[in-house]
């Protein structure tokens, strides 16, 4: 860790800034739109800000990629790691009030799955927590009087008791509403905010389930983004002993990426669920 100890310093001065901004910044909608056509929340704008200034002081920076920036953006030519982030994940369910996160992938020398080299989230909920996978390990870390406490490693047994089942249900394809019915009818809890981080978390703290969001009619390739959503969760699943496949029964983490918005459908979990995936999938 002692070569990435800068990166994780800075994302935890990220965390503190973004959550005071969450706290006490007005909620409305910016003028501008995002790469992906997503009216940007003020808060978007202000967290991927507040990251970028913060990543812009490590020299070992290469480059950064934002979910609310088109391209990639070179920090430091002579640095060694490129980082992809996705800075107020699920944003607009902070006007309700539920959980939202940010997502790190670190990559070493460029944006590919396969240069992977650890992945950070810090979800923002009633507490405020990071899950860092890195060198084999899953660490949890509770912020608590003043400092975020490590807490127990985490893993995810064989099989699980969620289902977190993304997408619009009437543009599932039939075989994937069969795999979703046949997990609920096997007494399977929905567990599903429409947060990709807190909904992940859930799943990996509960030991296990599965999280899917499908190709549907409406988006063949999915919606969650490769780059700073997909691959750095599946880095957290398969470190803490789980799977994470696409449509075609492909690791996630074996997928090319060649722009930083491309997205995938994406199913991650436990081995059992994963099973029931590539069963109903044909692959
Ligand atoms: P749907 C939030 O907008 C997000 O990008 C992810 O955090 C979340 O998993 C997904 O979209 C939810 O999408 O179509 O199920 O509402």
């Amino acid at each position: 860790m002692k070569t990435l100890a800068p990166i994780f310093e800075a994302i935890e001065r990220s965390a503190h800034r973004i959550r005071e901004a969450i706290t006490n910044e007005d909620l409305c909608y910016g003028e501008s739109c995002n790469a992906t056509g997503d009216m940007q929340l003020k808060l978007d704008i202000q967290s991927d800000l507040i990251i970028a200034e913060e990543f812009s002081k490590i020299t070992a920076i290469k480059a950064i990629a934002s979910e609310e920036k088109k391209e990639a953006e070179t920090l430091h030519p002579e640095g060694r790691y490129m980082i992809a982030y996705d800075p107020l994940d699920g944003s607009s369910l902070i006007d309700v009030d539920l959980s939202v996160g940010t997502i790190y992938g670190i990559y070493d020398g460029e944006f590919q799955a396969k240069n992977m080299l650890a992945a950070v989230y810090v979800v923002h909920g009633p507490r405020l927590e990071m899950v860092t996978a890195y060198k084999g390990g899953v660490r949890h870390y509770i912020f608590r009087h003043g400092r975020f406490q490590e807490q127990e490693t985490l893993h995810l047994k064989e099989k699980g008791k969620l289902n977190g089942p993304g997408g619009t249900q009437q543009y599932w394809p039939p075989h994937h509403k069969k795999l979703i019915d046949g997990l609920f009818a096997e007494g399977y809890r929905l567990r599903y905010s429409g947060g990709m981080v807190p909904d992940l978390h859930q799943i990996l703290i509960k030991g296990g389930g599965l999280f899917s969001y499908p190709g549907t009619a409406d988006k063949p390739e999915g919606k969650l983004r490769k780059l700073f959503e997909v691959f750095p969760f599946a880095f957290v699943y398969e470190t803490a002993g789980g799977e994470a496949i696409d449509d075609k029964g492909r690791r996630l983490l074996d997928l090319g990426c060649d722009d930083p918005h491309e997205t995938t459908p994406c199913f991650l979990g436990s081995k059992y669920e994963i099973a029931k995936v590539k069963e109903a999938y044909g692959v």
